[in-house]
């Protein structure tokens, strides 16, 4: 047949879904993909947005295309939010709305493959979220690894991290997590982003931040934000993807933006347009409706609060549930060293088990969760920490 040659593809992180739902056993676990769980282990819709979205469907608006760059009022909000009140950006960004975060990095991609001036390469860390090498490399890039994670501490390879970054060919591209590193949890401290702007600023490299946890890591916003911030006061023009999956709980409606910060207000109406070109053939215009529900939260300032609190809300159950598990699994006398779980911060925790305990884990007591030994913190409740701190312990005593 026509297709005889197309091989049959590995499944994706939702082949762990899969084996979860063909999973007969009541009490069982899925820590798999990271979507936010409440304490009840159920999908979670934002009392915010519930409200938000009562006021979009109320005010009975058109259906009409959105512009190439999406709603307006959704991406002004979403600078602001990013790159926060009095920003020297404010005035000079380019930004798009996107097809969520997955689709602000596609752009980006895109953008970066048309227009960057050196090697069309860009670093991830080791390891990155599994999506950023496919992404890239599909938009065109070389795609190359720097260090990130150390595997005896579990934690960061602070050192492997800025020799990569001041070993690499100049002007080289950097995709770096804003804040709750995913897989690893791992974040940088204030200091040692400090020092990584310097080793960016000292290769000439250019910063692309991917920014899928905004408020989700340390529950505050602004405190999430500060490596963007804090490059753009250290006068690098980096460029951003943000997402709204995991803040507003807004997964399935895709609002997310991508952004370049520019020179000035000339070299912003360039890349503007070019964003525009980018666009259109791609998918000509991103939908509506999330992006109007986004704008309502952002905009209105009781609705914004509200939702700030609410974020919190889901920030502080995580670090709740670390807390527990760590606990649980000190009770069951575990001799080992468990305080990984709750120094890392955001969706994951990176726990150390090998991919054969993982199998274990999955066969032998039903919790399921990706091999690279990566759980997601979203995914525990009150109800089941009991019974995966066992587990845990059982398959690494
Ligand atoms: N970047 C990182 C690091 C992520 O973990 C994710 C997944 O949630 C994304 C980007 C993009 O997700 P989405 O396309 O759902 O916004
Ligand atoms: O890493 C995760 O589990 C989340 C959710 O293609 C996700 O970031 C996973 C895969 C994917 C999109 C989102």
């Amino acid at each position: 047949s026509t297709w005889a040659n197309v091989p049959q593809g590995p499944p994706a992180i939702l082949g762990i879904t899969e084996a979860f739902k063909a999973d007969s056993f009541k009490e069982k676990i899925n820590l798999g993909v990271g979507a936010y769980r409440d304490d009840q282990g159920k999908p979670y819709v934002l009392p915010s947005v519930r409200t938000a979205e009562d006021k979009v469907v109320k005010a009975k608006l058109n259906k009409e295309y959105a512009g190439i760059t999406g709603v307006p009022e959704f991406t002004k909000a979403a600078a602001l939010l990013a790159y926060g009140p009095g920003s020297s950006a404010l005035d000079r960004v380019a930004i798009t709305q996107s097809i969520s975060g997955t689709g602000a990095l596609r752009i980006g991609g895109a953008f970066l493959e048309r227009f960057y001036p050196g090697a069309k390469k860009i670093y991830i860390p080791t390891p990155s979220w599994a999506n950023h090498a496919a992404v890239f490399k599909d938009s065109g890039l070389e795609v190359e690894k720097y260090r990130y994670y150390n595997k005896d501490t579990i934690g960061l390879d602070f050192e492997g991290l800025i020799a990569d970054i001041k070993g690499a060919p100049k002007g080289s591209i950097f995709l770096l997590h804003a804040c709750a590193h995913n897989p690893t949890g791992v974040d940088p401290t204030a200091e040692q982003w400090k020092e990584i702007s310097e080793a960016v600023k000292s290769g000439e490299h250019y910063a692309f931040f991917d920014m899928a946890y905004q408020g989700f890591a340390s529950g505050d916003t602004d405190k999430d934000a500060f490596p963007v911030r804090y490059f753009v006061e250290q006068g690098h023009n980096p460029c951003l993807a943000q997402s709204f999956a995991k803040n507003m709980g807004l997964y399935g409606e895709r609002v997310g933006a991508f952004s370049v910060v520019c020179a000035d207000a000339e070299e912003k109406k360039r890349i503007d347009s070019q964003i525009k070109i980018l666009v259109r053939p791609l998918y000509s215009n991103p939908p509506v409706h999330g992006a109007r529900i986004a704008s309502e939260i952002l905009n209105d300032p009781a609705l914004n609060k509200q939702w700030l609190g609410e974020v919190k809300g889901m920030a502080d159950r995580i670090i709740t549930m670390r807390a527990l598990l760590k606990k649980e699994l000190e009770n069951l006398g575990s001799k080992h060293d468990w305080s990984h779980i709750t120094s890392q911060i955001g969706m994951f925790a990176y726990t150390g088990l090998t991919p054969e305990q993982m199998d274990k884990l999955a066969k032998e007591h039903s919790v399921y969760a990706t091999r690279d030994g990566r759980i997601s913190v979203a995914g525990i409740t009150s109800g089941n920490v009991k019974r995966l701190a066992a587990a845990i312990h059982a398959v690494k005593p």
